[in-house]
């Protein structure tokens, strides 16, 4: 069966549902620590658990990655999903978290949608077809002069200990801009380059179910979304989404 927006955007508001009951109750959520800098709630493991139930019950033949549960089934033709990209923040009671749901068929993204329930925006987008945000087209900034510009970036490097931590980045790159963000999840990131809300976003270190259905909709939003050399492509270990405008002042500071 070819995949319905309409089926796929009640499956995921009802994810965030169960995510914002959860959220309303922060008193009596459950937290435990994946490692030291890395949590995981009850509520990612209850979004994670229905968006599994439900995709494979109206999608069979796909298969899933999930960030909480890994692998199952079909991997070439196979769901994306974060359940709670932001978790961080969502434990706090701050609003910047989201749903992320990809579908990546032969390795290529053709479908994406992010939720961030306490904004109570879905953002989707289909290959070749472009990118929504509840319901209305979107598409990325006109600035093209990075003086000017508003970035966003994270930095889920820290965790990793890395020497190459993007602190140093950061700081070239704020030095020369209007206006800095850093809103903690890559997934409602990249929705911001796609809305025009920010002008670019870049991160180290993440995973593909971070990034792979906010990239889609950074592209289909008119975003380039390139490593830190400019070479094209969804690269979790490094990715910049930008209005295109300012892609290569940007990456002369990477
Ligand atoms: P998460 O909330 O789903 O874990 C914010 O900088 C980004 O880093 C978010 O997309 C966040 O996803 C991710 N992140 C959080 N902890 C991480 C870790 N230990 N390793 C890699 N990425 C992480
Ligand atoms: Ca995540």
């Amino acid at each position: 069966m070819p995949i319905s927006l309409i089926t796929l955007e009640n499956v995921i508001r009802e994810a965030g549902a169960i995510a914002l009951t959860h959220f309303k109750n922060l008193k009596h959520l459950e937290i435990t620590k994946k490692s030291p800098r890395d949590l995981v709630t009850e509520a990612d493991v209850a979004v994670e658990a229905f968006l599994q139930q439900a995709l494979a019950e109206h999608y069979p033949q796909y298969g899933f990655w999930g960030e909480e549960s890994g692998h199952s089934a079909s991997q070439t033709q196979r769901w994306i999903v974060d359940p709670i990209d932001g978790t961080h923040s969502f434990t706090r009671g701050q609003y910047f978290w989201g749903i992320s749901v990809a579908l990546e068929i032969d390795g290529e993204l053709v479908f994406g949608a992010v939720y961030a329930p306490a904004l109570n925006d879905y953002y989707s987008a289909k290959k070749g077809e472009g990118a929504w945000k509840n319901g209305e087209p979107i598409k990325v900034s006109n600035e093209s002069n990075l003086g000017d510009a508003m970035i966003s970036t994270g930095f889920a490097c820290l965790r990793s200990y890395l020497k190459d931590n993007n602190l140093q980045r950061f700081c070239r790159i704020a030095e020369v801009t209007t206006g800095q963000r850093r809103f903690g999840s890559a997934a409602v990131d990249l929705c911001l380059v796609a809305d025009g809300q920010v002008d670019a976003f870049w991160e180290q270190e993440l995973n593909l179910y971070d990034v792979a259905a906010g990239a889609l909709i950074a592209l289909e939003a008119g975003a380039t979304v390139t490593d830190f050399q400019g070479n094209e492509g969804v690269f979790p270990k490094q990715i910049l989404a930008t209005n295109g405008k300012i892609l290569s002042q940007i990456l002369a500071l990477m």
